[in-house]
């Protein structure tokens, strides 16, 4: 690469967090090969017209590169067969880029089927997806973001599942396009693990793989995968379905959380999630995002607020406990008006937060809605404050735990299965190791009861005893460790404060 590359490729990727240069160094309409699928996916026949709705394919952006904007509409022009296709409606965010104004209203104009509709100020993903639903003339909207590429035969599983059960929200398979070369990661037949969408109490969206029960339910691949959640970018839903069941919150900002609020509320409301593993789209997955808005962080947090609000019940107490900043937007009451969303829960008579959990997602582990204790662990002797430095891998034992007051102030729970879990990390548990006097924080193992290593019992003498160990947690010198329980003095007498 020339230094002139070299500059080009990093500016591409600062403003983008892809690998524009190579991008726009690859072909608008490249052929993603041979159809990789399980053979039962190929063997599938669907109806034509008429026979499968129509349907309108939405995709915002905001200042999205031209060459994966265009791929994506020519991906989609080239896959979907035009019987089905009404048209691609581009819904702008109120890009700043030059390239997404005139230069793209002129150039979509001799792609016919292809409109550009704009929304003036910047309000996000959420509003952006509903101007392109009520302009939308197709029976069924399928939306996607404004990086994908869509491998042969994905359109017609999604609309042909919409046909046989209306009340179905689908998602295709989701690969990756690498963000740094940009291949695409083809379906492989051996893939058995077939994810689906779940949630963690901090109310970030993961994927897992499917459960023993899920799997046996579905008789061969062209069964839908029902999932708890979806990543929300990239799914078909009939439109009058979308329109009876209350489209989007449309007072949340920018990014973030609309995915579960309507997870949740699908649910709830009498609908299915589901995922077609014969329906296979790429997408272009970041490390970071790309975009600015004003208080990130508090952004994502205010639209979280207002779903747990709304669908959460009393289970909301849980994620504000892992996340402080919701509970204060919570607290100070700055997450807006949410009664008319209370209200369409009431009239669309939606289940509980409770009947979710069981029915839908009963593999979650539920932390007490209210546990025995809550707070900073604090050592009575030498007045310090219980603190680990987390490292960003969730899966990750953290080794040192320390006890001095200069860490930021964390909050653990003792649970009625008489753990001790981080009250921001609650995967994370106080494990004793029996072979060292090292204490560590582990994945929790919890079963019907704490694993011998996790189970601690909070005595009168305010001792933390591991009952396997038979040893007590303990202040030293600014760590923590195990020792013998004393009877006497108060570095082995801890505190919720
Ligand atoms: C994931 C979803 C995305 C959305 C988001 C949570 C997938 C593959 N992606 O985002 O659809 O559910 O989680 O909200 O499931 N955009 C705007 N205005 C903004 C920010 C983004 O129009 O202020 C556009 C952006 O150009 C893109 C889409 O919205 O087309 C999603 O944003 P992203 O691709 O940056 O985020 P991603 O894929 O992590
Ligand atoms: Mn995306």
């Amino acid at each position: 690469m020339s230094y002139e590359d070299l500059k080009e490729k990093l500016k591409g990727f600062n403003k983008n967090q892809f690998n524009q240069f190579a991008s726009d160094r690859i072909s608008l309409h490249r052929d993603l090969g041979k159809d990789t699928r399980d053979s039962e996916c190929l063997e599938q026949k669907f109806r034509r017209c008429p026979g499968l709705s129509t349907t309108s394919v939405i995709i915002v952006f905001h200042n999205e590169a031209w060459s994966t904007l265009l791929r994506t509409v020519y991906s989609v022009l080239h896959t979907a067969p035009a019987d089905l296709l009404t048209e691609i409606l581009l819904v702008d965010d109120a890009s700043t880029d030059d390239h997404l104004k005139t230069r793209l209203d002129e150039y979509v104009q001799q792609l016919k089927i292809v409109r550009v509709l704009r929304q003036r100020k910047r309000k996000g993903l959420i509003t952006a997806r509903l101007m392109g639903a009520q302009a939308a003339r197709g029976e069924v909207l399928t939306f996607l973001d404004s990086h994908c590429e869509c491998f042969p035969g994905w359109l017609e599983p999604l609309l042909a599942r919409i046909m046989e059960e209306p009340t179905a929200v689908v998602s295709p398979k989701i690969t990756t396009i690498d963000q740094d070369n940009l291949k695409f990661q083809k379906p492989n037949p051996h893939w058995h693990h077939y994810s689906r969408g779940n949630f963690n109490w901090r109310l970030t969206f993961g994927w897992e793989a499917i459960p023993k029960n899920e799997r046996e339910r579905r008789k061969n691949e062209t069964y839908p995968i029902r999932t708890p959640t979806f990543a929300g970018g990239l799914f078909s839903v009939s439109k009058s379905y979308f329109e009876y069941i209350g489209t989007y919150d449309d007072q949340m900002e920018f990014w973030g959380g609309e995915n579960l609020e309507m997870s949740f509320r699908v649910w709830q409301c009498g609908g299915q999630m589901e995922i077609i593993p014969c329906s296979v789209v790429g997408h272009i997955f970041r490390r970071r995002s790309p975009h600015t808005y004003p208080n990130a962080s508090t952004t994502i947090n205010h639209n979280l607020v207002r779903l747990a609000e709304v669908w959460m019940d009393d289970y909301k107490w849980i994620f504000y406990r892992t996340n402080r900043q919701a509970a204060s937007i919570f607290k100070t009451n700055s997450f807006g008006d949410v009664s008319e969303r209370r209200k369409l829960r009431e009239r669309l008579q939606c289940k509980n937060f409770t009947w979710y959990l069981n029915n839908i997602y009963p593999e979650a582990h539920v932390p007490d809605i209210k546990p025995i204790a809550h707070g900073q662990l604090e050592n009575n002797g030498s007045k310090c404050h219980l603190h680990v430095k987390l490292t960003k891998k969730h899966w990750e034992p953290v080794r040192i735990l320390k006890c001095n007051n200069r860490g930021e102030a964390q909050y653990f729970e003792y649970t009625s299965q008489q753990e001790i879990r981080l009250s921001t990390r609650m995967e994370l548990c106080l494990h004793a190791s029996p072979e060292t006097v090292l204490l560590s924080l582990q994945l929790c193992r919890p079963k019907e009861k704490a694993a011998p290593e996790q189970e601690w019992i909070f005595t009168q003498k305010k001792h933390l005893k591991n009952p396997s160990t038979g040893k007590c947690l303990t202040a030293a010198e600014g760590f923590v460790k195990l020792s013998a329980c004393k009877s006497t003095g108060l570095h082995q007498s801890w505190v919720f404060s």
